[in-house]
């Protein structure tokens, strides 16, 4: 399996995020992808550099003001005389307006952004750019005839929208590659998100869409991030009506149910009949991990690898989360390893 990965997903570091009443320093870190290249180098398997995909490559599934705020917006931030690391503490919830955007820093940041967990750093477009060039170019190696390739993929991908981040993610990576894939002659795509959290955006980007089906497995919103998206009346509307479908699962889920509601979810994704996979590839399933609340051990990654290989799919794996820094290389590669 070929690996594609960019270094300057480094550039993204050091801020805080807001947890339980506390800002503390984020978990999603550059260590985290320091342990997946150790597995990685263990299981000789070497990295690439991603392709240059131009800013362009982003606007099938973005945004542009969305965009321009991107990678705009840290300079704006040091134009008011900041440093350091941007965190919204307003946003446009229920009567308030979102059809006019802030020219000022603060009210634009809290119109594109949906928590205060996901700071941005002088280094975070850059490293959100990589990041997307790195899932480009992993779909358009399956598009040229690969059987499965693994986008290491930092800052994570699946909870940013159309014309929104959050949940660590900045640009909607396992979407642009499922977008890659269709526009490179795969006529149907399917999404299979196994992060702990639903993969909000990716769903709402695709929510109208019969050619891309989305199947994600995740903690009960009702509980768990992101909280207001990821129930299972969540059917996709007028052409995407059926295209997507959800699992929740209560926290504290182990094994046995994780195991049928993925069963659930590969039949959806055999009945749909794709001609090609996107796996949003989360590890904070993980019993170990900071932030999320599954029991799955360790032994149980190559078993979810070698059920959703048994698809047979040519297969695009991205990165997502997975906060156990200690474990995440070997619980990735459990998976990897299965293709
Ligand atoms: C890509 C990804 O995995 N993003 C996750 C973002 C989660 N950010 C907020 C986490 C809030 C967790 N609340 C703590 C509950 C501890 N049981
Ligand atoms: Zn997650």
């Amino acid at each position: 399996m070929r690996v594609i990965h960019s270094h300057r997903h480094a550039g993204h570091d050091g801020g805080f995020e807001l947890h339980r009443g506390e800002l503390v320093p984020c978990f999603e870190t550059p260590t985290r992808v320091v342990h997946i290249l150790r597995a990685l180098e263990r299981a000789e398997m070497p990295v690439e550099a991603p392709r240059e995909f131009s800013v362009d490559a982003l606007l099938r599934v973005h945004d542009a003001g969305f965009v321009e705020f991107l990678r705009n917006a840290h300079a704006q931030w040091r134009a008011h005389g900041r440093s350091g690391s941007m965190l919204p503490s307003g946003f446009p919830a229920r009567g308030l307006r979102r059809d006019r955007i802030p020219a000022g820093i603060n009210g634009m940041m809290g119109h594109y952004a949906f928590d205060a967990g996901t700071p941005i750093v002088e280094g975070t477009w850059d490293a959100a750019l990589s990041s997307a060039q790195v899932a480009l170019t992993a779909a358009a190696l399956v598009a040229e005839g690969e059987r499965s390739t693994y986008a290491l993929c930092r800052p994570p991908g699946h909870h940013a929208g159309r014309s929104t981040y959050g949940g660590y993610c900045f640009l909607n990576n396992a979407a642009l590659a499922a977008q890659e894939l269709r526009d490179r002659g795969f006529g149907r795509v399917a999404v299979l998100d196994v992060d702990y959290h639903h993969g909000n955006g990716t769903q709402e980007i695709f929510y109208t869409r019969g050619d891309v089906l989305f199947v994600s497995i995740h903690g009960t919103p009702d509980t768990e991030y992101p909280y207001f998206l990821g129930y299972a009346d969540e059917r996709g509307i007028d052409a995407g009506e059926g295209f997507t479908r959800n699992f929740p699962l209560p926290a504290g889920s182990g094994w046995e149910g994780y195991r049928a509601a993925l069963a659930e979810a590969l039949e959806e994704i055999a009945q749909f009949g794709a001609d090609a996979l996107v796996v949003s590839l989360g590890v904070d399933t993980f019993e170990g991990d900071p932030i999320s609340s599954f029991k799955l051990a360790g032994r149980h990654f190559p078993l979810i690898g070698a059920m959703i290989a048994a698809l047979l799919l040519p297969t695009v794996l991205v990165q997502e989360g997975g906060y156990a820094a200690e474990e995440i290389g070997e619980n990735v590669l459990g998976i990897l390893e299965a293709f």
